[in-house]
């Protein structure tokens, strides 16, 4: 069963690799840190420390969340560029959320961390070809193979998807 308003942009949809569809993501990736930094807007503590659903992560974690999964993102799609269908390395993103660098360390800083990070993700994929985009990494979780346009279909919504979680409250808190 759908947990709700978990999914406010909907669930990521699979596409075909097209020129058109890689700009739409390429430029995704490009804008997420500062539709990040907009949501983020004027919020207080309290605000950061609410979750975005009941049960749900409160923003300050979606926040880290988002530095945590672009982070592992970055290193699979580097990993697909340079190594032969090369196994990537899943992680546990609930635990990954509860570690002590979540509890403490202020939003602004992952925020900051997600700007950096875009721009040499952005740059290390701008200028692929298309045969660049069909290399492969292998999804040892999914016993899959994946090619790095999958991977940046999946991160081009993944940023959406979690912006709009923090938008979502802040519609329905009125904020
Ligand atoms: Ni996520």
């Amino acid at each position: 069963m759908e947990i709700e308003n978990q999914y406010p942009i909907g669930r990521l949809q699979a596409q075909d690799y097209s020129p058109e569809a890689k700009e739409n993501a390429l430029n995704d990736i490009k804008i997420l840190p500062d539709i990040l930094e907009a949501a983020l807007n004027n919020l207080d503590e309290y605000q950061l420390h609410t979750p975005y659903r009941e049960g749900g992560w409160t923003v300050h974690q979606v926040v880290h969340h988002i530095a945590d999964a672009h982070i592992n993102a970055y290193i699979r799609l580097k990993l697909g560029l340079t190594e032969n269908n090369p196994t990537i390395n899943p992680f546990d993103e609930n635990l990954w959320a509860e570690l002590d660098d979540v509890k403490t360390v202020p939003v602004n800083v992952s925020a900051t961390l997600l700007h950096a990070l875009h721009r040499r993700m952005y740059e290390a994929l701008k200028y692929l070809t298309d045969a660049d985009w069909m290399r492969t990494v292998f999804h040892p979780g999914q016993q899959k193979e994946m090619t790095l346009w999958d991977i940046l279909n999946l991160y081009s919504w993944h940023g959406k998807h979690h912006v709009g979680q923090i938008n979502y409250l802040r519609e329905k808190m009125k904020w």
